[in-house]
């Protein structure tokens, strides 16, 4: 320490220790940071308990301007009964008062004490802070500080140097005019008061009542009387208050007409002397305060003379004048130039408001006088004189002074300067800005080709950021950037302060002299909106802040960073890398960053990027924060409010003319952080929305609803200032907020909105303006129907739709600010009170919302900032937002979705074979309906227990707390509508599958009966020829045994009266109900049939479009078309005719086939069904678009029912083979045929019969239950394999596919995908489950696997029916049939041949069983092993291929433009949407005139003022922008990057001679650039696309 401890500086050293407890601040200084930190007591309603408590109390009051933050009142908790408490306020004030001085203070402290305390205890920056706002609550602010810390006492210069005030002097009363200005840079003259000896009354009182404007009692100083006023000062003697008085122009009501200082030195004049002096030198008059003067003070007095300076003297009453008291002064008069007026006398009976009037006469006096002015940046020369410090008199804040100066200095005319000076924010900027919005929205195309046009604009953005990147720096940039870079953490933060105060300075003086113009244009010219248009740019351009320079270091940055990614530059020849870390620094301190430039409306998106990633990394990842935004007509006190509410220091000033977002971080405590669950909260402050001075400039309503789209998308909570005095430009921001916040729902984001009404300060409020409530909602709801019909959504939409509001909890009253008339009003308690209530309540509202939604970190609060402003860029906000984080979580949901559906799925796979099984087990008549109902109802059953599973999967999904389920919460209903769909379609199909196992089972029971007569027959036979052959005298050899048999089984053939089945002629049956089906059509139908050949000659194979397939007449007709347009017409038609055939064609023969394997006869309802699909597919609306002839149908039919008439045919065929009983018999033949012998031989024919049983019954068994699963387990395996991902869900399986198809890079692969997507997709799934499964091993491990299940289940029968009471193996047959009555088809007929004459025990015949297992195993897999896998597949139940394909195709609409297909995940969805498109040509679009394919793609399309036309418009043109008329399910999204289609890019390019030639037409003008699209470049665009970072 260079100081002695002197006495002053010991007493505050214990003062700050024993009674604040502030001893840890005296080295490390209170911050401004510490005091804004959000803590739990920030929040809570905190009485000080302590004295410990009251610095805190000061510094949180104050920094929410609450007038009672002097107060240092304890809560008097010893007392412990809250009733004497509430007794005594209800006493009134006076009670408490004598309470207070009656008993001991010890307990108490003095406010000044308290406040030089926290001066002492706080840097300078923190001091500043206090003394601003210490200035707006109009308490005097301290002047000299006593010697605490220092030698002498202290000049407060630096801390009062942010303060400006306005006021109207009486000259300017006249015009109307203001002056602004730097409290600290105004001169003018300075009254001191000051205490001579002792006096019994109270100086600042008296100080008080002659400052405050009549009619209202404001306490600048504390006095005596107001409460711990008389607590007795311990630190602060020696202090020198000073308090101003500013006149409003109001000539009859202002005490005085200039601005005049006050100053108030507490303790007597003798005991600080130099304080004294240095008031003498700096003031125009002083007036001393005594009661009698005594010798010692006389000659202390008679030591002014020779000033100037006026002096006077107050006596008090309380004593006469003593005669002593009177002669000094009489000796002083000539020295001090005193006369009577100069010594004012307080007598007892001296009416006080009277001699307050004398003494404001006595200041009166003095002004006219011209008095001295002096400034307090003057005064400090002063205090340098007189050894006084000066607080900025430190090398840090001057070394920073004149660094800023040296950026000042040169700054005369501001507009001039920005124009000159910071380059890149001008011009070339604002062209950026609207490039960039022009590639969003196109809307200046004319006749340039769409994608030609798309690059062109992006060369200009680069050209734009060469122009940028070429600028070099200013010297003044220059400067500041080593400012920011170079100077230690303090001096910058001189540095910038500097800078702000300097420039405010310089803008305040080029506003003022703009507004003198303005004024003068008014006078002369009356209206000349050219002109005003002129001025009010002029005014907006000349704001200049710190904010343009850390702009224009944003530009350099971006240009830079252009530079590197365009490659024109090298990574380590940057030179700005450095300047995110810098700016993000500056953002911890609290500093606000420019998050929109307003002034261009636009995003410095990478330097915004990479300011808060840096926040990001300083702050560890632990970023995660509560975004709050104010938005409201411009200068109604928006900025105002959150700096009361949260002590920030947001831009304040009726003058300004900026515009744009700024963002300002506030810490929130650790112990606080848990339980508002984040790290900060972001505040937002928007400005120039609505502004006079702006609305005239172009674009002013598009900007303004832009930024307040963006903020309001990025809020967690937005309050919108309601300032009913700009009723209809406060109707303007309701209307943006409005559509803000339908489109913010419309993309799941349901924000918060709470409505300020400002300027209401009664206490019936809240009560009276219930119906204003109500007008207001009803007007909001008003302006949300109109929104949603501008937006396009179909339904009626109330503002309760778009997000929470409660008309009661949602609106808040908050009374003026000032209380009284500015500039002398000091802020409203109420005022106060009512902002820290909102704040409150919006802290509850967050705690509130934590179980609904995260807060966001930095880098998805980025990610929120990217995609708003893409969508918000181009203009039709809804159909553009793209988000990936919506995206991830929509995906995330989908592969859930997937697993669930396919786990349903399965499960009732399993379960309908099953009941298949035990259907064919039951015999024939006791499948009656009962039966059927019975399964189905057990199906409906399992189908309602899994459905519901789903739905319970789905909700438990949306509250497990995954990552930004709000998001997609719109989607929610989607997957539960597709569970129903799911469980319905599942139900239609296990319903049929039974009914068709019952029908099959049936079907085979008439041959059944027949076989049994047969059988019966033949048995007798065999018996009887046994019996005959028994009696015969020789052995009959081997030979001669086989020949008996022939001749019996002959003999007995021919005595069967043989019925063969009926065998049907399908393709006439058909035949006939298609001619039924085509009755109506017409005579040229008619004839047509009649000339068709018979249906088998038919097949789709030769389906080939022909010319009178299209009745163009309609083309004929309209005159206006051009031959070109309708041979394009043609085509078109013609094209999409051909793909409906096809796909129709596919769908029937698909049908076909899996009839045709059913093995059951062919019914008539099958042809029936096949006309019902085409049938229905024609009467499809679009369809009938495509004009086509009653030819098409004809032949198209004939094809169609030509392929099923032939395969129905076999299928009948091969049907009555199958069950024709003779035949059926005559497989039987070997079985009787060895039974005969082994029982002639009477072989012990046990063994021989069991296996028998395993070869002809449980083997076919086996590998039917084989077949029945395999296919499931596929379908498993390949969903659970490394390959998983691409089929877990649509998108993934469709990035898979065209990744695929881009790794072979082959032209026919692409044809194939665009001539016929659903068979491309068939066949690359059938390719690669062959492909997967060709070696024979991996499929064979399945077959395995399902081979043990149902062995060793067999082997559980087995042992469980031995030892049982089955005797016979007949008895025994039946329960092991029973028993596996669901999981094996055991044939009947082979079963009765194996018991025929069976007498061997039911013990011994199962244990051979047993023993033949292993060879059954052995020759049923061998069976497989040597299929192939080709018809091993065609055998499965459930088609792995089939399955995967409904799991990863989706719906399979192609987007009407490009045809690319939607890949929406949800399997039922509202719209269909594509995640990229494609360039229309590859959806065979073509030029009209040139026939050339179409380059232009759809997502650009649909942004741009384009038109287009096709079948389904008639025709005729139509806007892109509205392509939803005519496609109303799809959605399509304009592109929101560059480089998202660089993968099709590639492809046409690579193809386009192909492609032509596919499409009949001539190939595309490609854009240049899409010919230096890489592979790599077209493989990472696709990355891009589908997968997420
Ligand atoms: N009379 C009055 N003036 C106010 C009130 N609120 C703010 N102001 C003043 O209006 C001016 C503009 O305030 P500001 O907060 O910058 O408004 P913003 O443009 O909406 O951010 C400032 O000079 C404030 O002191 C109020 O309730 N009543
Ligand atoms: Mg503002
Ligand atoms: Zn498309
Ligand atoms: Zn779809």
């Amino acid at each position: 320490m260079l100081y002695p401890l002197s006495a002053g500086r010991q007493k505050a050293l214990q003062y700050i220790e024993s009674k604040l407890k502030m001893q840890k601040y005296r080295s490390r200084k209170l911050k401004l940071r510490d005091v804004l930190e959000i803590t739990p007591e920030s929040v809570n309603n905190w009485t000080p308990q302590t004295t410990e408590d009251l610095p805190w109390h000061f510094l949180r009051k104050l920094m929410a301007l609450n007038a009672m933050a002097r107060s240092t009142k304890l809560e008097h908790r010893a007392l412990g009964d809250q009733t004497l408490i509430m007794d005594k306020e209800e006493l009134g004030i006076h009670e408490h008062f004598f309470f207070l001085s009656d008993t001991d203070t010890s307990d108490c402290l003095n406010p000044l004490d308290v406040l030089c305390a926290v001066l002492l205890c706080s840097d300078s920056f923190l001091q500043q802070e206090i003394l601003s706002k210490m200035s707006m609550c109009q308490f005097a602010l301290p002047l000299l500080l006593p010697a605490l810390d220092t030698p002498k006492c202290t000049l407060l210069l630096w801390a009062m140097r942010d303060i400006v005030r306005k006021w109207r002097p009486h000259s300017l009363a006249e015009s109307r005019g203001f002056r602004e200005e730097s409290l600290v840079l105004t001169s003018m003259p300075t009254i001191s008061f000051v205490r001579l000896g002792s006096c019994s009354f109270s100086k600042s009182k008296l100080l008080n009542e002659v400052l405050s404007p009549s009619q209202q009692h404001h306490n600048f100083f504390i006095h005596q009387d107001m409460e711990s006023g008389n607590v007795p000062r311990e630190i602060a003697d020696g202090l020198v208050e000073i308090s101003w008085y500013f006149p409003g122009g109001r000539e009859n009501s202002d005490l005085f007409p200039e601005p005049i200082a006050v100053t108030n030195l507490r303790g007597d004049i003798e005991s600080h002397w130099l304080q004294f002096s240095f008031l003498t030198q700096v003031s125009s008059a002083v007036f001393i305060v005594t009661e009698s003067i005594n010798e010692r003070q006389y000659a202390l007095l008679s030591s002014l003379q020779g000033s100037d300076t006026k002096y006077y003297f107050i006596f008090n009453n309380q004593a006469a004048t003593s005669k002593e008291t009177i002669g000094f002064l009489k000796k002083l008069a000539p020295g001090l130039k005193l006369n009577n007026s100069h010594v004012l006398q307080k007598g007892r009976a001296t009416n006080q408001a009277a001699y307050v009037k004398t003494l404001q006469s006595a200041i009166a006096g003095i002004m006219k006088s011209s008095p001295k002015r002096v400034s307090i940046e003057a005064m400090a020369e002063t205090a340098h004189q007189l050894g006084i410090q000066v607080d900025e008199e430190n090398k840090k804040c001057q070394r920073a002074s004149e660094y800023a100066k040296e950026i000042t200095v040169h700054i005369k005319d501001v507009a001039k300067y920005k124009r000159e000076k910071l380059r890149l924010q001008g011009e070339t900027w604002k062209n950026l800005a609207e490039v960039e919005k022009e590639l969003c929205q196109m809307r200046k195309q004319g006749n340039i080709p769409l994608e030609k046009y798309k690059s062109q604009l992006k060369e200009k953005l680069i050209d734009l950021r060469v122009q940028q990147h070429e600028h070099d720096l200013t010297d003044g940039l220059t400067t500041f950037i080593t400012g920011l870079g170079l100077l230690p953490p303090e001096e910058k933060r001189y540095f910038l302060k500097w800078m702000k105060f300097d420039l405010d300075h310089i803008a305040r003086e080029n506003l003022s002299k703009l507004r003198d113009q303005y004024k003068e244009k008014c006078k002369n010219s009356k209206d000349d909106p050219q002109m005003f248009a002129e001025l009010d740019k002029l005014i907006s351009a000349s704001s200049l802040g710190v904010e343009h320079f850390m702009r224009e270091l944003g530009q350099f940055y971006e240009a830079e960073h252009a530079m590197v990614k365009e490659g024109k530059m090298a990574e380590s020849q940057r030179q700005f890398i450095h300047l995110p870390g810098i700016a993000a620094d500056l953002m911890l301190e609290g500093f606000p960053m420019e998050l929109i430039d307003g002034d261009v409306s636009n995003i410095p998106l990478q330097w915004v990027t990479d300011v808060l990633t840096q926040l990001h990394a300083k702050l560890g990842g632990r970023s995660r924060m509560l975004v709050l935004t104010v938005l409201g007509v411009q200068s109604t006190g928006k900025s105002t409010l959150l700096n009361t509410m949260f002590g920030l220091q947001f831009a304040v000033s009726s003058g300004r003319c900026t515009r744009g977002a700024f963002m300002l971080l506030i810490k929130v405590s650790k112990n606080f952080q848990q339980e508002l669950g984040c790290d900060f909260i972001l505040v937002i402050d928007t400005e120039g929305l609505k502004a006079p001075e702006l609305a005239k400039l172009e674009d002013s309503y598009q900007h303004d609803n832009e930024l307040a789209t963006l903020v309001v998308g990025l809020s967690d909570i937005t309050i919108v200032n309601m300032a009913m005095e700009n009723a209809t430009e406060m109707k303007d921001i309701l209307q943006i907020v409005v559509h803000a916040f339908l489109r913010m729902e419309e993309i799941g984001q349901k924000a918060n909105c709470q409505f300020v009404h400002q300027n209401v300060s009664d206490v019936s409020a809240h009560e009276q303006n219930m119906r204003d409530r109500k007008h207001l909602l009803e007007q909001l709801n008003e302006m949300t129907k109109a929104a949603a019909n501008m937006e396009k959504k179909g339904r009626e939409m109330t503002f309760s739709d778009i997000m929470d509001y409660d008309l009661e909890k949602h609106n808040w009253y908050i009374p003026a600010l000032w209380h009284g008339v500015p500039p002398m009003a000091p802020v409203n308690v109420g005022y106060s009170e009512k902002v820290y209530e909102l704040k409150k309540y919006l802290f509850e509202f967050l705690k509130g919302c934590l179980q609904n939604r995260s807060p966001k970190n930095i880098p998805q609060f980025l990610e929120w900032v990217r995609s708003l402003w893409k969508a918000v860029k181009h203009e039709n906000f809804i159909f553009s937002f793209r988000n990936s984080l919506v995206a991830e979580a929509y995906n995330q949901l989908s592969v859930n979705y997937a697993e669930w559906e396919w786990g349903f799925r399965k499960m009732m796979h399993l379960w309908v074979s099953e009941k298949e099984t035990f259907i064919q087990n039951q015999p024939p008549d006791k499948l009656d309906t009962n039966v059927l109902i019975r399964l189905q109802n057990k199906a409906q059953v399992k189908l309602m227990k899994e459905s519901e599973k789903i739905l319970d999967h789905l909700e438990q999904y949306f509250e497990s707390g995954a990552a930004n389920l709000h998001l997609i919460e719109k989607y929610k209903e989607d997957f539960r509508r597709s569970a129903t769909g799911l469980r319905n379609e599942l139900e239609s199909y296990s319903f049929s599958k039974l009914e068709e196992a019952i029908e099959i089972r049936k079907g085979q029971h008439k041959t059944d009966a027949v076989l049994s007569v047969y059988k019966r027959k033949i048995e007798e036979k065999v018996d009887r020829l046994l019996n005959h052959c028994r009696k015969r005298k020789c052995k009959l050899n081997n030979d001669e045994q086989e020949r008996e048999f022939e001749t019996m089984w002959t003999e007995t053939l021919g005595e069967l009266s043989l019925i063969p089945l009926l065998k049907r002629n399908i393709d006439e049956e058909m035949a006939l109900h298609l001619r039924r089906d085509l009755e109506n059509k017409g005579s040229a139908v008619w004839q047509m049939l009649q000339d068709a050949k018979s249906l088998p000659t038919y097949t789709t194979q030769n389906f080939k479009m022909k010319k009178e397939y299209l009745d163009l007449s309609m083309f004929q007709s309209l005159k206006t078309f051009v031959s070109a347009v309708k041979e394009r017409f043609t085509q078109e038609c013609w094209h999409k005719t051909e793909a409906l055939a096809t796909s129709l064609i596919d769908e029937c023969n698909s049908y076909t086939e899996k009839k045709a394997n059913d093995k059951a006869d062919y019914d008539e309802t099958y042809c029936r069904e096949l006309l019902r699909m085409i049938n229905e597919q024609l009467q499809q609306v679009n369809v009938q678009d495509l004009h086509i002839s009653a030819c098409f149908e004809v032949d198209l039919k004939l094809l169609i029912l030509g392929d099923a008439a032939r395969a129905f045919q076999k299928m009948h065929e091969e049907f009555i083979t199958e069950n024709d009983p003779l035949e059926r018999l005559g497989k039987l033949k070997p079985q009787y045929l060895s039974t005969f012998k082994s029982l002639y031989l009477e072989k012990d024919e046990c063994q021989d019969r069991a296996w028998n049983f395993c070869d002809q019954c449980l083997r076919p068994a086996l590998v039917d239950y084989v077949n029945k699963r395999l296919g499931t387990e596929i379908v498993d395996d390949i969903l659970s394999s490394e390959q998983s991902a691409d089929y877990s869900t649509r998108s993934f399986f469709q990035f898979f596919v065209l990744k695929k198809l881009l790794e072979e890079n082959e032209s026919n692969s692409y044809l194939q995908y665009t001539r016929n997507y659903v068979h491309f997709i068939k066949t690359q799934i059938q390719k690669h489950v062959l492909k997967r499964y060709r070696e024979k091993a991996s499929l064979g491990d399945l077959e395995k696997r399902i081979f043990s299940t149902i062995i060793s289940k067999l082997r559980d029968v087995l042992k469980n029916s031995t030892g049982v009471k089955t005797k016979t193996v007949s008895s025994f047959l039946d329960n092991f049939c029973d028993k596996l009555q669901q999981d094996l088809v055991i044939p009947k007929e082979s079963l009765e041949v194996i018991l025929f004459k069976n007498t061997a025990s039911a013990d011994q015949f199962s244990a051979f069983i047993e023993q033949f297992i292993p060879e059954l195993e052995k020759q049923v897999l061998s069976t497989f092993e040597n299929l192939e896998i080709e018809s091993k597949l065609s055998k499965l139940a459930v088609k792995p291929q089939d399955a995967i394909f409904k799991q990863v195709f989706g719906c399979g609409k192609q987007c009407p433009f490009c045809r690319v297909p939607c890949d929406a995940g949800a399997p039922v969805h509202e719209e269909h949407f594509a995640k990229v498109h494609r360039p229309q040509g590859l959806g065979r679009y073509q030029w009209n005139e040139t026939s050339r394919l179409v380059s232009d793609i759809c997502s650009s399309s649909v942004a741009s003022n384009l038109s287009f036309r096709c079948a389904e418009t008639k025709g005729e043109f139509y806007p892109y922008k509205d392509y939803r008329k005519y496609f109303p399910d799809w959605r399509i999204q304009p592109d929101s990057s560059i480089t998202a289609s660089d993968y099709w890019k590639f492809v046409f390019k690579e193809f386009n001679h192909q492609f032509a030639e596919e499409f009949h037409a001539l190939p595309a003008d490609l854009p240049d650039d899409w010919y230096k699209i890489t592979k790599e470049q077209a493989l990472a665009s696709l990355n891009e696309a589908y997968t997420l970072k």
